[in-house]
């Protein structure tokens, strides 16, 4: 029998997000003390952190870092983690060390998981591990095959994203009966693909007015030898938060994640609208804000076309 809890993509931050109104350093290391009671509460085997434990490598200020390792150091099960696309510099997977995911793991906090390989954990689980930026090829997880639990931080999805992604029904072919824990897009799931388990909890702080519903929770697993339960526990958040009627503001955080998903795109489209108009349908971007930035792109296009 197994018993672990999977988190994803913290994001703690280092700066006040735009679009949020509450004491963002203060929220968030009440949100970890919760975290922390529920795993110690639930006292399974081990936790695992699928990355994005920070929002930043590391900041100037180390005093939040200060804080959530007194917090973390609370824990009663070990903590292991997989180094998140937030936590590195550049595409350097060796970089976490300078980061501050580096100086959490120097104080014996978290156990990093740097490697794409196969681990041995706890009550004998094999556990295959995808780092950060290390794969977007159904292929790159087959050595996994052996594997009870896949952890990893590429984009795994059930729909089509504009960036490079693999999607669930592709990689579940290969698999039967194994659990994947995904981390890196901010979009909770628990879909079954061909007797494959799939779960992504999304973020625990929300950074971004898109994010807005999404209910923060860690993923509560137990295994005894096939069969499997799982629940969520919820993180209580506080309420409006978030900044209403600021147009302003939200449409630059929409502009923010749009600029995000464009990057490494390999769609192909005939002119920019078609971009807006593909990113707005997937990111399910609120039509207000989307004529919004419909606008802004024209007024931009007139300029440099002129
Ligand atoms: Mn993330």
């Amino acid at each position: 029998m197994s018993k672990f809890i999977f988190t994803t993509d913290w994001h703690i931050c280092f700066h006040q997000p735009s679009c949020r109104v509450d004491n963002i350093t203060e929220t968030q290391l009440n949100k970890l003390s919760s975290l922390v009671n529920i795993c110690n509460q639930e006292l399974p085997d081990f936790i695992i952190h699928g990355g994005d434990l920070f929002d930043a490598p590391r900041s100037a200020d180390p005093s939040i870092l200060n804080n959530v390792i007194s917090i973390l150091k609370n824990l009663k099960s070990p903590f292991f983690y997989v180094p998140g696309s937030h936590d590195i510099y550049g595409y350097n997977l060796d970089s976490y060390k300078q980061s501050f995911i580096g100086t959490l793991e120097a104080s014996g906090c978290i156990k990093v998981l740097h490697d794409k390989a196969i681990y041995k954990f706890p009550s004998d689980l094999l556990i295959g591990v995808m780092p950060c930026q290390l794969s977007n090829k159904v292929e790159d997880y087959l050595g996994f095959k052996d594997c009870d639990l896949i952890v990893t931080h590429n984009s795994i999805s059930d729909i089509s994203l504009p960036y490079d992604h693999i999607l669930i029904k592709d990689l579940a072919q290969y698999f039967n009966g194994k659990i994947f824990l995904c981390g890196h897009i901010h979009k909770p799931f628990y879909i079954m693909e061909n007797n494959n388990l799939f779960v992504n909890t999304g973020p625990l702080i929300r950074t971004s007015i898109t994010e807005k519903d999404i209910k923060p929770h860690v993923a509560v697993f137990n295994k005894v030898n096939t069969k499997l339960d799982y629940k969520d526990i919820f993180i209580p958040v506080l309420d409006n938060i978030f900044v209403n009627k600021n147009i302003t503001t939200e449409s630059k955080e929409v502009t923010m994640t749009f600029n995000d998903a464009l990057k490494d795109t390999d769609l192909v489209f005939n002119d920019i609208y078609e971009v807006l108009d593909h990113i707005v349908k997937q990111l399910n971007v609120d039509p207000k804000y989307a004529e919004k930035l419909k606008l802004r792109l024209e007024t931009v296009t007139k300029k440099l076309t002129k």
